[in-house]
């Protein structure tokens, strides 16, 4: 029998709907003809009821692609299932088969050995193919037109570790994809693997380490002449697991550490500044000037995430898990091996983005979704506003959609694909919790408290979701079948 748990808002309800619209309805201003492609995004919505109780279902949700395609001011758009083998093997049970978050220690006998990949976090393009990730497993392959799955991808024979992470980075000078696993050879150990694809695609560097302990690595940063894992103090263990627990609890009394290696370095390079006890998940932008390393992510006192719980049996507090984007500085050149740390605004939020043009080069423009914004109040939780922030000059512009509306991870639109840093649109799923349904948002870029660009709405829910997005037709053009 099909029965979900009921939820505290009914907008956050599983959907299980795939859906085609073609001409999406505007509502107010005007599509940008001149854009031309797809916005990408991935939601979780899971197919069969969890046997688990008080499941994660954010992360441990099946992943469902959805897209908007742009074309001479028409948008398109279309939802649809990853194909993952979880998917397949739950669809012809009619029913869950895998347990816990990222726990194969509770999934029924029948799974072993299969993948336990659920393909919800984050799709994005790289030298011809459409990726979907989930940082526990390979990639996975997406058809761009019909979202039609492909199936798992190893590169070619050549991906060695167990699990890719769903943030890449791309090096536009190069056009190098760099990438890396943890937990690489299985579940909490501490083994990280740093790899970069040409731009081509084709594995190019490998280099294995250990953390100096096992933790989530969920995002990593990238410059011209570094590579950064910070190794945050949520942490692993695999008698956790054995005993049928969560993947992760939040130790506070750990370090944070960051493992600095230069660009294609291998094991042997790499260097550990160490700080105090913190939590930071998502990196904005960084870049590095030689000597320098400047990394940008929002960063609160103790873990986010109110579903891992902590070490020391502390209940979760929602006041140090508010964080504002912060700079932390390496000097590569002091023998202390600390790095420093400096707010740059003072609205807690998270989802920090910015012109992926400029990603591993210096930047000011960024974006991000904000929870709190001192002095203006929102009715209800989760993300109510969204911002821009010039991170040289801390000046921020903000857009509030309304009442009763949360908005999901802001992303940035070239104005076209030349156009210079920061000169685009924001695009920003907004659920409108009242009316059971969502618009796509379009906002200007550099004028982000002017009223929208236009208004995209749908006749139903966007469901809960992490990252996507936008590929351009030009490169979208170069697929490779
Ligand atoms: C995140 C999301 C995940 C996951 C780990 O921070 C981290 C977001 C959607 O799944 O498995
Ligand atoms: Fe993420």
């Amino acid at each position: 029998m099909v029965r979900f748990p009921e939820p505290s808002d009914p907008f956050d309800a599983p959907m299980r709907v795939e859906a085609d619209i073609r001409g999406v309805q505007v509502t107010q201003g005007e599509v940008p003809e001149q854009l031309s492609g797809t916005y990408f995004k991935c939601v979780v919505d899971r197919q069969w009821p969890s046997f688990v109780e008080n499941d994660i279902e954010l992360f441990n949700g099946d992943g469902m692609l959805i897209s908007f395609r742009f074309h001479k001011g028409r948008v398109d758009f279309k939802s649809r299932y990853v194909h993952t083998e979880r998917f397949e093997a739950e669809g012809k049970a009619g029913r869950s088969l895998f347990g816990v978050y990222r726990n194969p220690f509770t999934d029924d006998p029948t799974v072993q050995g299969l993948s336990r990949g659920l393909a919800n976090t984050n799709v994005f393009y790289h030298a011809g193919l459409l990726y979907v990730a989930k940082e526990d497993s390979p990639p996975i392959i997406v058809e761009p037109d019909t979202l039609a799955t492909v199936g798992s991808y190893d590169f070619e024979g050549a991906l060695r570790s167990r699990s890719s992470t769903a943030h890449p980075k791309f090096d536009p000078r190069t056009g190098e994809m760099v990438f890396f696993g943890y937990e690489a050879s299985g579940e909490a150990t501490p083994d990280i693997v740093y790899y970069e694809a040409d731009k081509r695609g084709k594995l190019i560097h490998e280099a294995w380490f250990d953390a100096p302990y096992s933790s989530m690595v969920h995002d990593f940063v990238v410059t011209q002449n570094f590579v950064v894992f910070p190794i945050i103090p949520l942490r692993s263990d695999i008698e956790w697991l054995k005993r049928g627990e969560v993947h992760f609890k939040w130790d506070p009394d750990e370090d944070v550490y960051l493992g600095v290696l230069p660009r294609k370095g291998s094991a042997k390079d790499v260097r550990w500044y160490k700080g105090g006890n913190r939590f930071a998940s998502h990196i904005m932008g960084a870049s590095d000037d030689g000597r320098f390393i400047h990394i940008d992510t929002p960063v609160s006192e103790s873990n986010y995430f109110p579903w891992f719980p902590d070490l020391t049996g502390a209940p979760y507090d929602p006041s140090k898990a508010r964080g504002c984007l912060s700079r932390w500085t390496i000097d590569t050149h002091d023998p202390s091996m600390t790095f420093t740390e400096r707010k740059l605004t003072d609205t807690p939020g998270e989802f920090p983005r910015m012109d992926d043009r400029q990603e591993t080069l210096p930047y000011r423009w960024g974006v991000m979704a904000l929870s709190d914004v001192p002095g203006r109040t929102a009715p209800g939780g989760g993300f109510r506003w969204v911002s821009t922030i010039d991170v040289e000059t801390g000046r921020q512009q903000i857009y509030y959609p309304g009442d009763h509306a949360t908005v999901a991870e802001p992303i940035f639109v070239p104005a076209a694909p030349g156009a210079p840093p920061g000169v685009g649109y924001v695009f920003v799923i907004v659920a409108r919790r009242d009316q059971m349904r969502s618009d796509l948002v379009i906002l200007d870029a550099q004028r982000l408290d002017a009223p929208p660009v236009c208004t995209l709405s749908l006749p139903m829910r966007i469901r809960m979701g992490v990252h996507g997005n936008w590929v351009d037709q030009t490169e979208l053009a170069t697929r490779v079948a």
